[in-house]
């Protein structure tokens, strides 16, 4: 389906503004929504976010569609259920199947994949899963707009893999003068023990670090986007004589901010929270994040780190570890960086229960 005639048949049918949290399957989408003049994109930090701000559009008489992941449905069925079903809100959910049965897909999407369409039954939302017919898509279209109409509540429509045809991006205006993350990983691991733990967040941060770092004490989290600092957190508590490294996405970072004051609050000295930030969602197309507008590292102090660093090259880099090595955390670096990954960037062959045994084993070890 070309992506310029997916948002004439919406708009005209007075779908909008769009809104949401990237998925590959939606990159020729919404990088041409952020291109377009005409069709209005709001970003938003997680999908349970969109769908309050899709609340306030509709309080606004608008019916605003609500682009996510089939993952990110798990972050928006809160909103939805008390929100946008309890003041009978309507609103478009445009969501993404990512593991769909008997289609091969990464490991996180099987469980969403399977349940996607009972979830969305249980919560008596109607769905149309699309096909790639502009006939079609305009019937799917009247029907939406008949429901959100007549009933005031959400219809969802369900994107398979592929059924947006390319779109090529203008790009925007990121930074180049910039290392890649790549040149920061090789210096964090030349720099750290061999008992050192290193935590992944999903995206290609993750995915580099798995590939292209021999280091063992380290796993990479596939899909639970914003939660790695977290498991850092919770691992720092009860390894106190471990160092423990949780490299960030500004994506994932921002999905779960608040978890910057718990990492505060309980302070935990052996905790280095890395967030490399390229100002996007790079692994799902490159649509952009919000961070250019933050200072994260006067978020980490505000919310009672340690330490918090910016970070613009890999000798500083260097000579930052070294000397906060053995300094009391929380550390918070923030280490910008340009967008672009290895050519060869491929999905671990562990399955992620065997990277949690490897973990769990060297853990027991001392
Ligand atoms: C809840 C949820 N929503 C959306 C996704 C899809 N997703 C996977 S990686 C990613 C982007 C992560 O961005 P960032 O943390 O900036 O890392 P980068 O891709 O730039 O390496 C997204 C949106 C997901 N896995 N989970």
């Amino acid at each position: 389906m070309d992506v310029r005639e997916f948002c004439r048949v919406l708009v005209e049918s007075n779908f909008g503004p769009f809104m949401g949290i990237p998925c590959s399957i939606l990159k020729p989408l919404i990088n041409y929504i952020e291109d377009s003049s005409s069709v209005k994109y709001y970003l938003t930090s997680s999908e349970g976010e969109a769908m309050g701000l899709a609340a306030g559009f509709t309080l606004s008489k608008k019916t605003p569609v609500v682009m996510m992941q089939n993952d990110g449905y798990g972050n928006a069925v809160n909103p939805l259920s008390s929100l946008q079903l309890l003041y009978r809100l309507p609103c478009l959910m445009v969501i993404t199947w990512r593991g769909e049965p008997s289609k091969k897909d990464a490991p996180q999407h099987e469980v969403m994949g399977r349940t996607l369409l009972n979830l969305l039954s249980d919560f008596e939302i109607p769905y149309k899963v699309l096909e790639d017919d502009l006939d079609k898509l305009q019937k799917d279209v009247e029907e939406a707009t008949l429901y959100t109409e007549s009933r005031n509540l959400p219809f969802a429509f369900i994107v398979r893999k592929g059924y947006f045809s390319p779109y090529q991006s203008k790009g925007g205006n990121v930074p180049q003068d910039l290392y890649t993350r790549l040149d920061y990983l090789k210096v964090l691991e030349k720099n750290i023990d061999e008992k050192d733990i290193l935590i992944g967040a999903t995206g290609y941060c993750g995915r580099e670090m798995h590939q292209s770092l021999k280091h063992k004490n380290k796993i990479y989290m596939m899909g639970s986007m914003g939660c790695a600092v977290s498991i850092g957190l919770g691992l720092a508590q009860e390894h106190p004589q471990r160092k423990i490294f949780v490299l960030d996405g500004d994506g994932a970072l921002l999905m779960k901010m608040g978890t910057l004051s718990t990492v505060g609050y309980f302070h935990p000295s052996n905790l280095f929270h890395i967030c490399f930030d390229n100002q996007m969602h790079e692994s799902t197309g490159g649509q952009k994040t919000a961070s250019p507008c933050v200072k994260f590292t006067d978020v980490a102090m505000a919310c009672n780190y340690g330490t918090s660093f910016l970070i613009t090259s890999p000798d500083e880099f260097k000579q930052l570890l070294d000397k906060i090595k053995n300094q009391k955390g929380p550390h918070f670096i923030h280490i910008k960086i340009k967008a672009g990954t290895l050519e060869s960037l491929g999905r671990p062959c562990e399955t992620p229960e065997e990277m949690k045994s490897n973990l769990m084993k060297s853990l027991v070890n001392g």
